[in-house]
């Protein structure tokens, strides 16, 4: 009997038929969900069973879903971020956790830029009101030769680098680890938070969501910064405490904000956010290039895939499950 994988990612198949290919030339069976989202434990527990391995969305994967469901032996993340899974709890139950590291951070500095260049220069707004028959012009600021601040210099915040280059921009950053190294030939000047907030007229955050980052752009940190300046988030909304930013945009104490992630996806509709001209809002749509979900796609396969044919998987977060007499999908000696 063959393994079934079920995919939550919807965006999955849109890069073609290849990285369905690569399941189903290992001998797996794709599925999807039946159970109408939103999803909370008993409905993600009920779309995994009989599964075996999951090519998953940002779906919360508690102790208590890998617990209740004793089939699944390997989530793959259609993605990096994995601040939704318990990969401890995984590991204690022997399930493989594996993301897709290194193929997104184009496609999410790309939209960065977008975001930056639209609420630097009132794109969203212009366009909805020339749409509208209003022929309104709107001051902008240059991004050019501005300074950048980039909040976690990873593999993404180091692709907004590179391209801040090309604007002639003057970059710093700040993260717990310092690469010294290729932040140098990258051009960009290590700060502390504070100097970075202070001093940039862009902020962009690419930190990891942990428990030590979980909000940190609070209200101070909104009111230390430029109220010429922007913040752009790509990153995960909880980084920032959202009702301090729509009042730092409110009142003027921050210029604008460009946003593709949110406290709470989809974002609600009404939203105070979603009534203010000086933000930019897109749909957590970071990693959604055609070129960039094909290769995510692929890769995310590729990891499940490993698992059930008894393979090591070299992008499992949580390596060590392999020594664990727990592990759930045996690796075929
Ligand atoms: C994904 C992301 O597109 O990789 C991540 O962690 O946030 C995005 O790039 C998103 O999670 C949808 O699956």
């Amino acid at each position: 009997m063959s393994h079934k994988v079920l995919i939550t990612a919807h965006i999955f198949d849109e890069g073609g038929p290849e990285a369905g290919e690569v399941l189903t030339d290992a001998g797996l069976e794709i599925v999807y969900p039946e159970v109408p989202r939103p999803w909370g434990e008993d409905e993600l527990v009920e779309c995994l069973v009989g599964v075996s391995g999951v090519v998953a969305a940002p779906n919360t994967f508690t102790d208590a879903v890998f617990a209740r469901s004793p089939e699944v032996k390997v989530v793959s993340r259609w993605g990096v971020g994995y601040d939704t899974i318990d990969v401890e709890a995984a590991t204690h139950h022997g399930v493989v956790v594996a993301t897709t590291p290194g193929t997104l951070h184009d496609s999410v500095a790309d939209l960065v830029f977008g975001l930056m260049l639209s609420v630097a220069r009132n794109l969203s707004l212009s366009d909805r009101q020339v749409r509208q028959g209003t022929w309104n012009y709107r001051t902008g600021q240059l991004v050019w030769g501005k300074r950048l601040g980039i909040v976690g210099l990873g593999t993404i915040g180091k692709a907004v680098a590179r391209r801040a280059r090309g604007f002639n921009m003057d970059v710093v950053a700040c993260d717990v680890v310092h690469a010294e190294q290729v932040a140098g030939e990258l051009g960009v000047r290590y700060v502390s938070l504070d100097e970075l907030l202070s001093t940039a007229d862009f902020v962009t955050l690419h930190a990891n969501l942990t428990e030590d980052s979980v909000g940190m752009i609070d209200e101070a940190a909104l009111r230390r910064m430029k109220s010429t300046a922007c913040l752009i988030n790509a990153g995960r909304g909880a980084l920032v405490d959202q009702p301090a930013l729509v009042k730092a945009l409110q009142d003027g104490a921050i210029a604008g904000a460009g946003l593709d992630v949110f406290e709470e996806e989809p974002l609600p509709k009404g939203h105070p956010l979603t009534q203010l001209d000086n933000c930019v809002l897109t749909p957590h749509c970071g990693s959604f290039s055609i070129e960039t979900i094909r290769v995510v796609s692929r890769l995310a396969a590729l990891n499940v895939a490993q698992v059930l044919s008894g393979e090591r998987c070299p992008c499992a977060l949580n390596p060590e499950v392999y020594d664990s007499p727990a592990l759930r999908a045996p690796l075929r000696e």
